[in-house]
């Protein structure tokens, strides 16, 4: 199977990532954990970048805060698919992250999550992963039905204590 890298700017983006890392191992896929920043190891991330493919990495998911270079610094350096996630890392509350990350020229695409989203962008990353997975898009397709049937009932427990008919 291919693998997924969750590569942060800095160690401290780890534990808002703990959604994608719980995620990615709920999922049974294998992947890797790196502090890589576009602007502090310039030399590392393109390196990181231009390797991923033949390391038999099949996506890489990028997490950066503030002037959130490194999705898009990742991009430039490999066709694999990147997602992107904004970090909540600044006084301005990751909207500086969220417009670094998804405002990418035409032509070097991120897919970008929500601020903060990590365990979306690790489903993401799964659903690129299962196109070539049978097994795991069977994984994800029970994922759902998890995620459907818990609703459903949280909807008839809150129903039944609070409608008033
Ligand atoms: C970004 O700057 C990192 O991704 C992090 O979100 C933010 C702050 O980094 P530190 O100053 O905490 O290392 O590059």
């Amino acid at each position: 199977m291919k693998k997924a890298a969750i590569i942060m700017g800095s160690d401290s983006d780890l534990p808002a990532l703990q959604g994608a890392i719980d995620t990615l191992k709920a999922l049974e896929i294998p992947f890797a954990v790196r502090v890589i920043s576009a602007h502090r190891t310039p030399e590392a991330a393109a390196q990181f970048a231009r390797s991923a493919k033949d390391e038999g990495y099949g996506v890489i998911i990028a997490a950066a805060g503030k002037a959130a270079h490194l999705a898009g610094a990742m991009a430039a350096n490999t066709i694999l698919p990147v997602v992107g996630i904004p970090m909540k890392s600044s006084t301005l509350d990751g909207l500086d992250a969220l417009l670094s990350t998804v405002q990418m020229p035409s032509g070097m695409p991120v897919a970008t999550v929500a601020i903060d989203g990590a365990a979306n962008a690790a489903l993401l990353a799964a659903q690129i992963i299962a196109l070539s997975d049978e097994a795991l898009s069977a994984r994800l397709a029970a994922y759902r039905a998890a995620q459907t049937a818990k609703v459903l009932e949280k909807d008839a427990r809150i129903s039944a204590e609070y409608s008033h008919l």
